[in-house]
């Protein structure tokens, strides 16, 4: 009888733990598709409304098809080979009807993601990580770490932050603020301190406290490659020296509203250090989200997260899958 009421137990909670966890998915998208809500009026509503406007599919079609994407900034090239494959597909399943190209369109979008072979996982499986954050001048860094402080420390993941943008007090000023919002540990130096030695100082608190993810800022100013380059060398080098044992991310944060100009960054960011992973932000605040595929397929950098807000818990894992039905729902 004990057992019985045990099982039955287990099984509510079991049933609970399913319902919360189907909930927050549903959350999670809902919120995915509010935050994409400007791109996917600048893109699924204006295809669905050129699908509705043709009764055969021709190539004026495609022509309308292609410039939908391109303004949705996707990107020329993949822009090019996603209709190219478009077109293939509609002959070879021999398509008729237009209402059928949204589908394809969706199912295409999809492989071309899939076939790049990105893993968009944060490298964070292990512990120490080191997660280096690059990026221009009002890119979002130091909100993207508050968030994914945020983020680690409610997965149980015990997490500092090195304030390494140290070209402004207000800069370390901000960072401590989303550092206390997160609840976690801040190391920081003075304005105008060696950005490496706040990173030195950084890894040494994250050994002895036992840290699982040392977040660093950085200025990443981009007045000059080569400036960035000696910036960011010499705090790599110190990682590379101090803490050789811990993973390594390396994430640079793209401002999604700047669309191919976002792309432009991360070429030459890409020059400049080995870049892991990409952070979008402000996707909410634009209708260039079609930026998220370029990135992947023209410069074959993972997008492993993306910002759809301000608010803290506005920063989300990245999913292909989940993105492409968002936009397309
Ligand atoms: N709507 C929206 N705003 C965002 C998002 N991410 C960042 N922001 C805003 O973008 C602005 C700049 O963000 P910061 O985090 O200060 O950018 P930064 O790269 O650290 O900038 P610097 O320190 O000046 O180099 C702030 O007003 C943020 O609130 C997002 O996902 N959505
Ligand atoms: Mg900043």
């Amino acid at each position: 009888m004990f057992k019985n009421l045990f099982n039955r137990k287990s099984e509510e909670e079991q049933r609970e733990k399913n319902e919360l966890s189907e909930n927050s998915k549903l959350n999670f998208f809902d919120k995915l598709k509010v935050g994409l809500g400007k791109t996917r009026k600048g893109m699924t509503d204006k295809i669905d409304n050129i699908l509705k406007s043709y009764i055969k599919i021709d190539d004026e079609l495609f022509d309308d098809l292609e410039e939908i994407l391109v303004t949705a900034d996707v990107g020329i090239n993949t822009t090019m080979n996603i209709i190219d494959r478009l077109k293939d597909r509609v002959k070879k399943e021999k398509v008729t009807d237009p209402d059928k190209i949204k589908e394809l369109l969706k199912s295409e979008i999809k492989n071309i993601m899939a076939e790049s072979n990105l893993d968009n996982n944060l490298n964070i499986r292990s512990s120490p990580v080191v997660v280096l954050v690059v990026g221009v001048n009002g890119a979002g860094k130091t909100t993207t770490i508050g968030k994914l402080s945020y983020n680690l420390r409610r997965e149980g993941k015990k997490v500092i932050i090195a304030a390494g943008d140290t070209f402004r007090a207000a800069a370390i000023e901000q960072l401590e603020e989303w550092s206390n919002r997160a609840k976690t540990e801040f190391i920081s130096h003075s304005e105008g301190a060696d950005p490496a030695a706040v990173i030195f100082d950084g890894i040494h608190a994250a050994k002895s406290r036992k840290a699982d993810v040392l977040i660093c800022d950085t200025a990443g100013r981009l007045h000059s490659k080569k400036n960035l380059m000696n910036e960011l060398n010499k705090i790599f080098r110190v990682v590379e020296r101090e803490y050789p044992e811990a993973e390594k991310e390396v994430l640079l944060v793209l401002d999604a509203t700047t669309g191919q100009n976002a792309i432009s960054q991360a070429r030459v960011f890409k020059e400049v250090c080995d870049i892991t992973g990409v952070a979008l932000t402000k996707l909410d605040g634009t209708a260039k989200g079609g930026v998220v595929i370029a990135i992947q397929s023209e410069l074959g950098l993972p997008v492993k997260l993306i910002g759809v807000g301000e608010s803290i818990d506005d920063l989300q894992k990245f999913d292909t899958d989940d993105f492409v039905e968002a936009i397309f729902d």
